[in-house]
């Protein structure tokens, strides 16, 4: 008696099975992992970067996690639930290019107001040099070897003046062979 956690509502897994290509049994399972490991059924921004910055050990990946953070905290509320987790689960590992893309647009959006400035494009470039190991950015091209630099290669590719909107975003990088390397960071190993 008296356990709030209980199976995930009917509601949020009709939402999530329409809006991603996990089972029924697959976010189940899922949830129940979730309510094991996060008893609260919410994620801070602090256990988050405590997470996932155990994915890059040999490089600070705090800034980064705070901007991933922000694209999958859709509501804003500074904490992620269940289904922005499972949601960000979807985007970022399994999701087709377009959702990717769409995410990507989101975590380049830092103010959130529809659209990416190159200033925005730069804090997060700034965020994905820090996670770089310093021998690997000793082999990136001459042109990429900075934030500065990077930002600047990348910006160049939308070929706009002052802000970048999600569909010219998602076809730039669509229609570029760098673009899609230049927006994240792939470990090596
Ligand atoms: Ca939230
Ligand atoms: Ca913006």
């Amino acid at each position: 008696m008296g356990n709030k956690s209980g199976a995930v509502s009917k509601e949020i897994l009709e939402d999530l099975k329409l809006n991603t290509k996990f089972s029924e049994t697959e976010i189940v399972q899922w949830y129940e992992n979730f309510q094991k490991q996060c008893p609260s059924g919410r994620i801070s921004k602090q256990d988050f970067q405590a997470i996932y910055t155990k994915f890059f050990p040999d490089s600070d990946a705090n800034t980064y996690a705070q901007h991933v953070f922000r694209s999958f905290d859709e509501n804003d509320d500074g904490t992620l639930d269940f289904r922005e987790y499972i949601i960000a689960l979807h985007m970022t590992s399994t999701g087709k290019t377009n959702r990717k893309l769409e995410w990507a647009f989101s975590l380049f959006d830092v103010d959130k107001n529809g659209y990416i400035t190159k200033n925005e494009v730069k804090e997060i470039c700034v965020a994905i040099f820090k996670m770089i190991p310093k021998e690997e950015v000793n082999c990136l091209p001459a042109d990429e070897n900075t934030p500065d630099k990077r930002a600047d290669k990348l910006w160049k590719i939308f070929n706009k003046p002052d802000e970048v909107a999600e569909g010219e975003f998602i076809q730039g990088v669509l229609d570029d062979d760098d673009a899609l390397r230049l927006i994240q960071y792939q470990p090596s190993k």
